[in-house]
């Protein structure tokens, strides 16, 4: 069943996508194969894009299947998150220039699910915007999210602005999404990175100290 959902985005049919979701939820899918199969498709759907058998249209139809689908999972998750809470603060957004969002959602939703109080900045959020908010909120941990191979640089700067406004050790900061990898973390200076939203919920307990 995972693999039609994943054939169901890729070849944008929304309705069969969301079904099959509700499908794999009642049939007692771990959520985080559910959201796997997800990322999965949206690399096909990227993969298409690069060889222009897909185009703009189709990334935006993929993107809105993607919230549909985010939609009918999140609030089953939330309903079951009562237990725990504020084992940590974690400030997150996507970076200046990048307006993706779905994967940072996906990361907000799980961090929230596991218990971790989250502020959300949206997306294109500009480098003083992350350091006024820093400022605000105190956050234990940063979260930077960017698809596009130019955010790379913006990474950078938004790390070296945090620590110039005299927060770098008292924040750890954790990059991610589509374009960034292990080498793009030592580049920008961050403390951690992981491929996808379970790891990254993995990587925040560890530096909390609750895994
Ligand atoms: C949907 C989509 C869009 C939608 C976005 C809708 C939305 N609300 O987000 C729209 C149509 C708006 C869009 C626009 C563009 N896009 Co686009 N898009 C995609 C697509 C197909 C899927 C992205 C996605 O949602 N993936 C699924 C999620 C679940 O995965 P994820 O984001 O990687 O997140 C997971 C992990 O990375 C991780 N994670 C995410 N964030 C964080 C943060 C932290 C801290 C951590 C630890 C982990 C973490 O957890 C998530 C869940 O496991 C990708 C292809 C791809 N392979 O991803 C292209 C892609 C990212 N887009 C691309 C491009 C080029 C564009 C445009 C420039 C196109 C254009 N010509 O206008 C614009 C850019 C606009 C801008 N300024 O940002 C390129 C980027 C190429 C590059 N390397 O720079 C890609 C890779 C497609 C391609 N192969 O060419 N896009």
């Amino acid at each position: 069943m995972l693999n039609n959902l994943v054939n169901a985005i890729v070849e944008m049919r929304e309705d069969e996508a969301c079904e099959l979701v509700e499908e794999l939820l009642e049939s007692g899918t771990d959520v985080n194969e559910i959201l796997s199969g997800c990322q999965q498709a949206m690399g096909i759907v990227g993969e298409r894009f690069e060889i222009q058998e897909y185009f703009l249209p189709e990334l935006i139809m993929s993107g809105e299947i993607l919230k549909s689908i985010t939609s009918i999972i999140g609030p089953r998750l939330k309903d079951t998150s009562a237990k725990s809470k504020g084992l940590g603060v974690v400030l997150i957004g996507t970076v200046a220039g990048d307006i993706h969002d779905i994967g940072k959602d996906i990361v907000i939703f799980m961090l929230e699910v596991s218990g971790f109080k989250v502020y959300d900045l949206g997306v294109d959020v500009a480098i003083e915007t992350f350091v006024d908010k820093v400022k605000e909120v105190n956050p234990d941990i940063v979260a930077l999210s960017g698809l596009l191979t130019i955010t790379v640089n913006v990474m950078k700067e938004t790390v070296e602005a945090i620590a110039a406004a005299g927060y770098r050790d008292k924040v750890k900061i954790m990059v991610g999404g589509g374009a960034i990898n292990e080498d793009i973390k030592i580049y920008a200076g961050a403390d951690g990175y992981t491929e996808s939203a379970v790891e990254a919920v993995a990587l925040v307990k560890k530096w909390m100290g609750v895994a």
